[in-house]
């Protein structure tokens, strides 16, 4: 019997580990690797094993491993001594459904001698991934494998960076080890790793390869001097786990990516308002202050964030008495709530070490600390001053975290927060010595032992290879901070379950994400949680929203917002993303400010951020900065169930809400390398000025189709390329177009707040393609709740020969009508605008008189 749907025939998935330990250092040096040779190849329907053996001693970076398991199937449930991605950290049971070699997308062989491998499509034999030109290379603490791409490939991905958008080809290096990185570096590893690339072929289709490893490693993109076009990972552990995610076209490459890492979690509504934040408002008058004054601007200010200013002496869970009183700020909060706005505060996971502070003493009792080997606390040096850190694989960890969260963010007692914003979570350690707090000379007998024995007794628990140097492996990957250890948690710590810091670094921020969501689900069991993270790791999305950290008031970062954006929004299945709005480091100007407001509007998270050394850049500072947040706000509130419709199919199915052009257009080479425009959903084009001094913008609107202007909603025609001059760009205006062929549901206007904006009634903006047609979608729910049930409207809206019909579920109970129809027009006379009182019910129709 057919399957309905089995990502079998989408996705490939291959595990290389390793199976029996036998390292070993040769005498002598070889010139060259020369790689393995598989025997015992067992060939089933769905799957392939076979055993890889050493063909010759290699030794570049330690000893080789002499035999590897190679597994080839939708399984991959494997022994091996090798550190894995632990299965709770990223679930992946879900694959495990089966399917057969001849359905598949794509067809995997191999060379026995050396061994290698190739993945190719099965309908034209397209070579999508062959790693024969070099030896594979495994040993136990560097992995080398490197595939062939051709000229027509466009790269793209391998986050978290701030590069180019479509990868350079030539001595490029993406380095991926989480780290703290002030103004955000270029050509640098930043807060997090993402180990997955779209490559994109034009007509011949897109496909992508996600390794699932948290190691540390270098991926190298170069050009030899005769032309060939290689990308070589550079590991220095985990296995080689990877998964062919068959495509054929962008968005379903981004699917099939969400369904093995997990789509992003379905956001509150409110999320999508405006957020405002500082470090160093210094006190709760001040930030009483800023909200006052947005009310007094007349710009809406949906969230107040609180940065550590508001703790004492930057502990978390604690207020300062003097500056912040705990009575204090809980009339605040109560007061934004009464007013349907929202609050929001910072946690970091240094925890200060002293036995005067209960959160410390409560994690003490849960274990939940990060320990020597000697038993006493890793100590290090975080914003609180001498901290020790979680250990998120202890599960005593997440007990407490969980009860902290509850009591200090009681209702009842403390602060009412509607979300947690947790940073240094890299982790960030302010010392970057090996020896800021060497452990206690000796434990005292008896107490604090190890729970796990040594790596050795560990053998198939993928605990990670015995013997290693976890300091300072052998192969230095380029972490721009130096040394592996360097102001981080040193990498040769236990976890609890036995695994090191040396395999888990990149996955702290995740799992602190994860740890915290649970807390926030447990406080609130029906509500869907808000986490926005610094730190992240594949599949973070389905946890945490996430801001690109300490960026600058630039107009480089302005535009690098874009990138990032579209990278973990298309790419990295993280849809609840956006950079500090007027930038975080340095001296916001006014039209840097205004430009910055206005682009913000138009990306998921928008929120105005920045640090305490910078001058205040709230957007009421300035008279222009105001205006145009106003009526970016206005629009993006008119905008919020486009969005929302958006977010919830992306929490579904992985379909990224913000996408590049060529998304849209993967035919069309003049799109792929575009990076200063966006797709803001199906229907919505963004094209923002880029420079400093200039009210003009060169924009690519693809020839041959449809656009409108979405401010005066008269049709835009384009030059015969493509590329159209605008100009007249004021400092409250953002280029939007809509595209030709799309229904785009509307609120009739705006409203202080999202709670205000969603009382308001609908008006349905059509904007017929060339065939007069048009279609759209509107997704609407109570806008918080965890399950939603029946409770949901999934609507269709379908424009043809004159009428607007309306179909689909209609569970969402509103009294809501549409109260405008405004059809542009594609001959680019005026809109025609019918008002009426239809009700949100099936088969709404009628017909243009
Ligand atoms: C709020 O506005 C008042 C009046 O313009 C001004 O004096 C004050 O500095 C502002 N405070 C903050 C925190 O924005
Ligand atoms: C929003 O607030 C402004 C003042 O800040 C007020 O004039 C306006 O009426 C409010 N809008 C709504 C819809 O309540
Ligand atoms: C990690 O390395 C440091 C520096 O060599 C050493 O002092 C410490 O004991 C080591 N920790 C563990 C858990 O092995
Ligand atoms: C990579 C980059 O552009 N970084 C810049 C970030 O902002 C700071 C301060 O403006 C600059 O010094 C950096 O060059």
């Amino acid at each position: 019997m057919p399957r309905l749907f089995t990502l079998s025939t989408l996705i490939w998935v291959l595990s290389l580990s390793t199976t029996f330990i036998s390292a070993q250092l040769s005498s002598t040096t070889p010139t060259r690797c020369s790689g393995y040779v598989a025997s015992d190849v067992t060939q089933g329907d769905t799957f392939l094993t076979a055993t890889l053996t050493l063909a010759g001693f290699c030794n570049l970076y330690g000893p080789d491993v002499s035999k590897l398991r190679l597994l080839v199937e939708y399984q991959t449930d494997f022994d091996s001594d090798a550190y894995h991605v632990q299965e709770a950290v990223l679930p992946r049971q879900h694959l495990a459904k089966g399917g057969s070699a001849e359905t598949s997308k794509l067809h995997f062989s191999y060379t026995q001698s050396p061994f290698s491998f190739k993945v190719t499509r099965s309908g034209t034999g397209e070579v999508l991934f062959d790693t024969s030109s070099a030896p594979l290379v495994f040993e136990s603490q560097f992995l080398q494998l490197r595939t062939q791409f051709p000229a027509s490939s466009n790269l793209y991905g391998l986050g978290e960076h701030s590069d180019v958008f479509r990868l350079p080809t030539e001595n490029y290096k993406r380095t991926l080890w989480n780290a703290e990185s002030p103004f955000v570096p270029r050509g640098s590893n930043l807060y997090g790793s993402h180990p997955v690339y779209f490559d994109h072929r034009g007509d011949s289709g897109t496909h992508g390869v996600f390794l699932l490893s948290s190691a540390g490693m270098d991926v190298n993109i170069y050009t030899t001097s005769s032309g060939d076009r290689y990308l070589e990972y550079n590991t220095i552990g985990g296995v080689f786990d990877f998964y062919f995610l068959a495509g054929p076209t962008p968005v379903e490459v981004s699917r099939q990516y969400a369904e093995v890492v997990g789509s992003p979690a379905m956001i509150p509504f409110w999320t999508l308002g405006f957020h405002q934040c500082k470090y160093g408002y210094q006190d709760i008058d001040t930030v009483e202050a800023v909200v006052a004054n947005y009310s007094a601007a007349g710009i809406p200010l949906e969230t107040m964030w609180g940065d550590i200013d508001y703790m004492d002496s930057h502990q978390d869970f604690t207020t300062d008495p003097q500056r912040y009183p705990l009575q204090r700020m809980r009339a605040f909060v109560d007061k934004l709530h009464q007013n349907n706005q929202h609050y929001v505060v910072i946690l970091d996971p240094g925890i200060r070490h002293s036995t005067a502070y209960s959160t410390f003493n409560r994690g003490v009792q849960q274990g939940a600390f990060l320990k020597n080997a000697d038993g006493s606390f890793h100590r290090g040096r975080q914003w609180a001053g001498e901290v020790v850190w979680p250990d998120w694989l202890a599960p005593g960890s997440q007990t407490w975290w969980t009860k902290e969260i509850m009591s200090f963010f009681d209702p009842a007692t403390g602060l009412d927060v509607d979300g947690l914003w947790i940073d240094m979570n890299e982790a960030s350690n302010m010392c970057g010595e090996i020896d800021c707090f060497p452990p206690a000379q000796a434990a005292p007998p008896g107490r604090h032992r190890r729970l796990f024995g040594p790596f050795a007794s560990q053998a198939g628990l993928r605990k990670g290879l015995p013997g290693r140097n976890l300091l300072s492996p052998p192969y230095a990957i380029a972490n721009h901070l130096g040394p592996l250890w360097r102001t981080t948690l040193l990498t040769n710590l236990t976890n609890a379950d036995g695994t090191t810091q040396y395999d888990t670094h990149n996955l702290y921020g995740h799992l602190m994400a994860q740890r915290t969501r649970a807390a926030l689900l447990a406080r609130r069991t029906l509500k869907r949680p808000f986490v926005l993270t610094r730190s992240t790791f594949a599949g973070s999305g389905a946890h945490a929203a996430h801001w690109f950290g300490d960026n600058a008031s630039t107009w480089s970062d302005y535009l690098l917002s874009i990138r990032q954006m579209l990278a973990f929004s298309a790419l990295h299945a993280m849809s609840m993303v956006g950079s500090d709005v007027c930038g975080f480091n340095g001296d916001a100007e006014e039209e840097l400010c205004a430009r910055w407001a206005m682009l913000g509007a138009f990306q998921p998270f928008y929120r105005n951020h920045a640090d305490v050394t910078a001058p205040a850049q709230e957007f009421y500072r300035w008279d222009v900065v105001a205006m145009a947040a106003k009526k970016a706000i206005d629009a993006r509130y008119r905008l919020l169930d486009y969005v929302y419709t958006a977010m919830e199919q992306a929490s579904r199915d992985g379909t990224p809400v913000a996408r590049p052009l060529w998304f849209a257009w993967p035919g069309d080479e003049e799109t792929f390398g575009i990076e200063t425009q966006w797709l803001w959903g199906e229907a919505l084009m963004v094209s923002p000025v880029t420079e400093k001094g200039t009210g003009e913008v060169r924009v690519y609107l693809p020839p041959g189709e449809v656009f409108y202007d979405f401010w005066t909603r008269k049709r835009v025609r384009q030059r015969d390329e493509g590329w159209t001059l605008i100009i007249g760009v004021s400092l409250t205006d953002i280029p939007v177009h809509v595209r030709g062929g799309s229904v785009v549901p509307m609120r009739i206007r705006g409203g202080n707040t999202t709670a205000e904006v969603r009382r308001e009634n609908f008006e349905i903006l059509v904007a017929p393609g060339q065939d007069g047609t048009a279609k759209g979608t509107l997704y609407l729910d109570d806008g918080e709740s965890l399950e939603v049930g029946g409770a949901k409207s999934e609507i269709e809206f379908v424009w043809e020969g004159g009428r607007l019909l309306m179909s689909g579920t209609f569970g969402f109970d509103t009294d809501l009508v549409v109260e405008k129809v405004t059809v542009m027009d594609v001959d680019g006379g005026e809109a025609v605008m019918m008002t009426g009182q239809w009700v949100l019910k099936k088969g709404l129709a009628f017909e243009l008189a």
